[in-house]
């Protein structure tokens, strides 16, 4: 049996339960082969933390791929998270070209920023790149706030329409990608869910769950990794988006009482047995 491999590529912030050090473990929990380039190597996340290391790492990115044309290698899925520079989206879409090839899938969560702003940085024109990156994907899981920038538009954080979120989710597929999967969506004050667009069909699903007061570090990586991995095991993308969704409420509900201590990240280790018997579902 020809088993599942991934290739996932974004940072290694050292210390804060964000990127790399929750894609790798997670999607390995799933039961997926899960390979990684890392773009850079941060002692942590930015958000939060000051007087963080980096170490670039994009000159490997095009030196890792050359390595693996030589052995061959193919990968199901691509997925993409944090990514540092303009130069290393350009790797990127060549990694696309060579190895997004028979069937694989290419899934990109275009972390930029959150509550309608961007994370330390971050510029508009790296958001214009960003937007060009996304016209390769097969699936793209912005937030409110990065499809705004994505699309170059006004935050809108609340109080809106399921027409004027149809439209936002059409504008975003014209980006190029097959299908949406919007995150932070709420039209009611006391849910918080996702929104499942597939252009073809140009058809919009949702999920919502209670919303949970405060801001938690690190849900967008434990989110999209979750997705991933259960698109690999086959599930929809339906299925997979509430399967995510359901994942991420967990691990901010096992973290909130040790909130002010744990702030960093959400502690998505306690909930990996969880994880593993909603997969079964
Ligand atoms: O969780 C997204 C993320 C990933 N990597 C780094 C970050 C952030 C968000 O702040 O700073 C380095």
């Amino acid at each position: 049996m020809k088993e599942k491999r991934v290739l996932t590529i974004q940072d290694v912030s050292c210390l804060g339960q964000c990127s790399l050090t929750v894609a790798l473990p997670i999607i390995s929990a799933m039961g997926i082969e899960t390979c990684i380039i890392p773009s850079a190597v941060l002692s942590t996340h930015t958000g939060g933390f000051s007087g963080f290391t980096f170490k670039d790492l994009t000159e490997e990115i095009p030196a890792i791929s050359s390595h693996w044309q030589k052995e061959k290698v193919e990968f199901d899925a691509i997925y993409t998270g944090y990514i540092g520079s303009k130069k290393q989206l350009e790797y990127i879409t060549d990694i696309f070209r060579v190895f997004g090839k028979n069937g694989c899938q290419i899934i990109i969560d275009p972390v930029m920023g959150d509550k309608g702003k961007l994370y330390t940085g971050f510029d508009k024109d790296f958001a214009k790149e960003m937007a060009k990156l996304c016209s390769h994907a097969d699936v793209i899981l912005p937030n409110l706030t990065e499809a705004a920038y994505l699309l170059d538009e006004p935050y809108v954080e609340s109080g809106y329409s399921e027409e004027w979120l149809l439209g936002l989710l059409r504008r975003l597929s014209k980006l190029g990608a097959k299908k949406v999967v919007l995150t932070g969506v709420s039209f009611d004050p006391k849910k918080l869910g996702v929104a499942i667009y597939d252009s073809a069909a140009d058809k919009v699903s949702y999920y919502f769950r209670d919303k949970i007061p405060g801001a938690t570090h690190g849900t967008g990586d434990v989110y999209a990794s979750s997705f991933v991995g259960a698109l690999m095991q086959g599930k929809t993308i339906e299925q997979a988006a509430a399967l995510a969704a359901d994942y991420v409420v967990k691990c901010i509900e096992v973290t909130l009482p040790d909130k002010e201590n744990h702030w960093y990240g959400v502690k998505f280790e306690k909930c990996i047995p969880y994880l593993i018997e909603r997969m079964q579902k």
